[in-house]
């Protein structure tokens, strides 16, 4: 009361808004007028914030978090009425024809895309000081997360414009989520990279903002403990993108200049754009509105699956049902087992990798309709078993693969299962955490991460008639993995198999100790024998046949420990480094046609 003559008209409204709600709290130990006023602007400055970030408001905020808390404390099931089955989706085999024309319609369409990083989670779980993107996805070539996105976006890009017969301008718009935690690190890492070649115009930062913490059932909301003036914030997760993307009006945009997709992925796979061609190439064959891509998942994994759901009324809805939640859900509809593998060995729910493509005309309808609000969910740590008070605050959460739970019946939501090996490595756990993932589901660590990277490559080249040497087996920090041989290449050599297929002749052969780096576009394998250490660069127009034997003591892998603070943490953490002993080198910097003969 006494503060109000201090306020202007909007804050007066904020104000009104929050007694209504049963905010009083949040005044009371507030100065008399005239004290710290600067910061009682502040306070007001931050529930601006908070009301405008949120589809609604903030008392919409709130409203909400009151009946989500409520039905927690009754113990209410999100899926009550449903029952769960298995979806039937496109089941796809890496290099088989049917893959290939996928391929091959993925990436006429990847003109008419856009893409979507979210990358504002700190990653708790991985308990790395930087941010996620800034990691390197492998340490032969050293290429980052983010420059492996951004380069195989250009890659699309390129791949794309080449089908079309007139001059072809396609530059396509890549937006990045990011938050407080992120925001900063990632211009940072753009702006001294030069966008990693993409042109700064092409990429577009979003930021999400944290929501307000709740204190008890009543969705009181939490006084920041070390200033009286502020709310205690949390992050609200990866469904933010939504709305974020239709509040800054980017859609409308894409949709004015004829695009047709929106292609949503996760900071930290290595190898998701191996899978993203074929995977458009699905959305645009079965028309889906939404097609999230998938991996076959051993049970319990922690990864979401993919699951029909089917209510009493005869509602149905394909959609992801979170890890902790599956085995639950299993159990109460008659499956006294709950989350188990199948005679294959995995769980009969594909695994959901949180890679999305949605249309982007039934989204924009959507979202006109939503606001790009996403159901929410809410979960209290109780101090007993009355329920009545937490153990510390809570905050409502979204997630961006709930986005169908909205969509009318008529939607069409499809997915797409890729093999692991070549479409999901994510990097989440720490090492210690990744030691104790029980055997035979992945550890989703640094180490496995890069590991999976010369897997796919090994295996690809195989595919296309390399004779790749056999893996041996490995542990580093406590995880047995599989050596393959090093090999990586820029996504400008081969994104496709047809791609790939092109730049391998010949009978070539590469041994388990080697590596191999390619970073030039026109470098052709012609029986090459590799045993140690090659590595190619080469401009553009440089066209580069590479033949004979090629035999040095190469790279060796030596073990490091990730206590070993000596070592930089994103070596440390993936438990190995290489000793680079011996190695060949070659750089094509002039136009002109070369072979490469040691
Ligand atoms: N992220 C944000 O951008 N903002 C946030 O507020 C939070 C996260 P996690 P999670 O593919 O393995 C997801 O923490 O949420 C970004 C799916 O829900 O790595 O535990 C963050 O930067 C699950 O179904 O994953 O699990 C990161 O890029 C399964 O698919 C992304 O969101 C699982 O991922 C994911 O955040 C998986």
């Amino acid at each position: 009361q006494h503060n109000l003559h201090l306020l202007s008209p909007q804050q007066i409204e904020l104000a009104k808004m929050l007694l209504e709600t049963g905010q009083t709290h949040l005044f009371e130990h507030w100065a008399e007028p005239g004290v710290e006023d600067d910061e009682k602007k502040a306070f007001f400055d931050q529930v601006a914030r908070l009301d405008s970030s949120y589809p609604g408001g903030l008392a919409s905020y709130i409203k909400t978090a009151r009946e989500l808390l409520a039905d927690s404390k009754a113990g209410k099931n999100p899926f009550d009425g449903f029952t769960p089955s298995v979806p039937k989706g496109e089941v796809l085999t890496y290099g088989d024809d049917n893959f290939i024309n996928f391929e091959d319609m993925g990436v006429k369409e990847a003109q008419k895309a856009a893409f979507v990083l979210v990358a504002g989670g700190l990653g708790e779980r991985l308990g790395y000081n930087g941010i996620k993107v800034a990691l390197p996805a492998e340490t032969t070539a050293g290429t980052l997360f983010l420059q492996n996105y951004i380069e195989s976006i250009l890659a699309l890009q390129d791949a794309s414009c080449r089908l079309t017969q007139d001059d072809c301008q396609t530059k396509i718009p890549f937006v990045i989520m990011t938050s407080d935690d992120t925001h900063a690190r990632t211009i940072e890492l753009l702006e001294s990279n030069s966008y990693f070649g993409m042109e700064p115009t092409q990429v577009k930062l979003l930021k999400q903002e944290k929501v307000a913490c709740l204190n008890d059932n009543d969705a009181r909301l939490a006084v920041d403990l070390r200033n009286k003036y502020r709310i205690q914030t949390k992050p609200h997760g990866h469904g933010d993108v939504h709305a974020l993307l239709f509040s800054s009006g980017i859609l409308k945009v894409w949709r004015d200049a004829g695009l047709r997709w929106v292609l949503f992925f996760q900071d930290t796979n290595g190898l998701l754009f191996k899978a993203i061609p074929a995977a458009l190439g699905v959305s645009a064959t079965r028309q889906y509105h939404v097609n999230s891509l998938a991996v076959p998942r051993k049970a319990k994994e922690a990864i979401g699956g993919i699951t029909k759901l089917t209510h009493a009324d005869g509602r149905t809805m394909v959609i992801n049902v979170e890890y902790n939640q599956l085995d639950p859900l299993l159990r109460a509809t008659g499956n006294p087992d709950g989350d188990v593998n199948c005679e294959t060995g995995y769980s009969p729910f594909p695994g959901n990798i949180n890679q999305l493509i949605l249309e982007l005309g039934p989204y924009i309808d959507e979202l006109t309709k939503t606001g790009g609000a996403i159901k929410e969910f809410v979960n209290p740590k109780y101090k007993d078993a009355s329920k009545t008070s937490f153990k510390s605050s809570t905050r409502l959460e979204c997630m961006m693969q709930d986005y169908p739970k909205t969509l009318p019946p008529s939607a069409r939501v499809g997915f797409t299962v890729m093999d692991a090996w070549l479409a999901y490595a994510p990097v989440k756990n720490n090492p210690e955490d990744a030691a104790k993932v029980p055997k035979g589901n992945p550890y989703h660590s640094a180490t496995s991460g890069e590991m999976a990277i010369y897997r796919a490559n090994s295996l690809i080249l195989r595919k296309v008639g390399v004779q790749v040497a056999n893996p041996v087996v490995q542990v580093f920090n406590g995880q047995e993995v599989e050596v393959w041989p090093r090999i990586t290449w820029k996504p400008k050599w081969g994104l496709t198999f047809a791609e790939i297929k092109r730049k391998v002749c010949g009978s070539s052969t590469i041994s388990q100790r080697s590596t191999m780096v390619i970073k030039g576009r026109n470098v052709f394998l012609e029986d090459l024998s590799l045993d140690g250490a090659l590595l190619i660069d080469a401009v553009d127009d440089a066209e580069v046949k590479v033949q004979g034997s090629v035999q040095n003591k190469g790279w060796t892998l030596e073990n490091i420990d990730y206590k070993d603070a000596s070592v930089p943490e994103e070596l440390r953490i993936r438990g190995f480094k290489f000793n680079k002993i011996e190695q060949l080198e070659k750089n094509y910097s002039q136009s002109g046609n070369f072979t490469l003969e040691p």
